[in-house]
């Protein structure tokens, strides 16, 4: 196991790299070009100066998050063969400054949704929270809140300057089925998985966030039978999955556990996300919570037990964290909390080592 933090880059995290490198046993950064559109390809230059910047400071950089996956893939269009084209190019750079694993999703439009950015807890801590009422509506009738304005909180990704590009975004899915998506991942996998193979690179699917439909947008990476149908799709070790336990969790039908033990123990868990996150209401709300188990609603033992028995060797983050001892940053990705959550993840591994050695 190796233990990762997630860094946007100089330009875009204002946490110094020699912080993140203070904390013990942290190997490497989970990186990425952020200013580079999904589509496009990654210059060699470009990697090469991400990577330099992670290794002067004593990190590692062998995971990206995200080479993000161009719409016109997931719609299906005759267009996607050139973005295809730039994947497989991106792959193969990467790969020569030392890339092991790929993080990527396949969601429509939305990277993620959460319907609170800092929800407060008892203990003045913020952190981001997903309540289902916030998105139980029409996208007609969210890009109607957007330009009335001050009715509530504007959703992540509906920005007014958005609005327009997402409203026709999904207009495009309309008549898009979950099949028809499944079949525009294959397409892709059968692309670039031979090429991952040649040069060691592993790709991992992250689940939708959160793993069902919202605004009537396909999702197909939700349960055990979607990673399943994944797998199955490119039957190969490099066709693999970044297991976010926050996000697969927050369907309670969800076993994350068995989940966690079958795909370890079928190598294809190559990255893992892990925080916890704690049901209120209904059981389809929830917030992030700290990581330790009895803050939420996921048993974190259970899950990096669940990892270590089936031999996981990849790569572990912290994934979100709170906002706490008053820092300020960017949502989810502040320093403290996600230092915190890697602390005690790696005491629970280190305490698996010992006692089952
Ligand atoms: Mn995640």
């Amino acid at each position: 196991m190796k233990m990762t933090m997630r860094w946007y880059g100089k330009d875009f995290d204002s946490i110094p790299l020699e912080y993140i490198k203070q904390i013990p046993n942290m190997s490497g950064i989970v990186g990425t070009l952020f200013d580079v559109p999904a589509g496009e390809l990654w210059s060699k230059e470009k990697i090469k100066e991400l990577k330099d910047t992670i290794n002067a400071a004593g990190l590692e950089l062998e995971v990206i998050e995200s080479v993000n996956i161009h719409e016109d893939i997931k719609l299906g269009l005759p267009s996607r063969d050139k973005y295809i084209e730039n994947y497989k190019q991106t792959i193969k750079n990467l790969a020569e400054f030392g890339i092991k694993v790929i993080c990527y999703n396949f969601m429509p439009v939305f990277d993620w949704m959460k319907t609170e950015m800092a929800y407060k807890l008892p203990d003045g801590s913020t952190t981001m929270a997903f309540f289902k009422a916030g998105v139980d509506k029409t996208p007609e009738e969210v890009a109607k809140e957007v330009l009335e304005k001050n009715q509530g909180t504007i959703l992540p990704g509906w920005e007014p300057e958005r609005l327009a590009h997402v409203s026709s975004l999904i207009k495009q899915y309309q008549g898009v089925s979950e099949e028809n998506l499944r079949e525009n991942l294959k397409y892709f996998l059968q692309q670039v998985i031979p090429v991952c193979s040649s040069v060691d690179v592993k790709m991992a699917i992250h689940p939708d966030d959160p793993p069902y439909s919202i605004f009537g947008l396909p999702r197909i990476v939700k349960n055990h039978q979607d990673l399943d149908f994944i797998c199955s799709a490119v039957d190969s070790k490099y066709n693999g999955i970044t297991l976010c336990t926050g996000s697969i969790g927050e369907d309670p039908a969800n076993d994350v556990v068995a989940i966690v033990a079958e795909f370890t123990k079928r190598d294809r868990i190559h990255f893992t996300h892990l925080r916890n996150i704690k049901f209120v209401g209904d059981g389809k709300d929830c917030y992030e919570s700290a990581h330790f188990s009895p803050c939420g609603s996921l048993d974190m033992f259970k899950i990096v037990e669940a990892l270590y028995d089936n031999g996981f060797s990849g790569y572990i983050r912290p994934d979100h964290g709170r906002m706490i001892w008053g820092e300020t940053g960017r949502y989810g990705y502040g320093l403290y909390d996600r230092a915190l959550g890697s602390m005690y993840l790696t005491g629970l591994w280190e305490a698996l080592e010992k006692r089952k050695r």
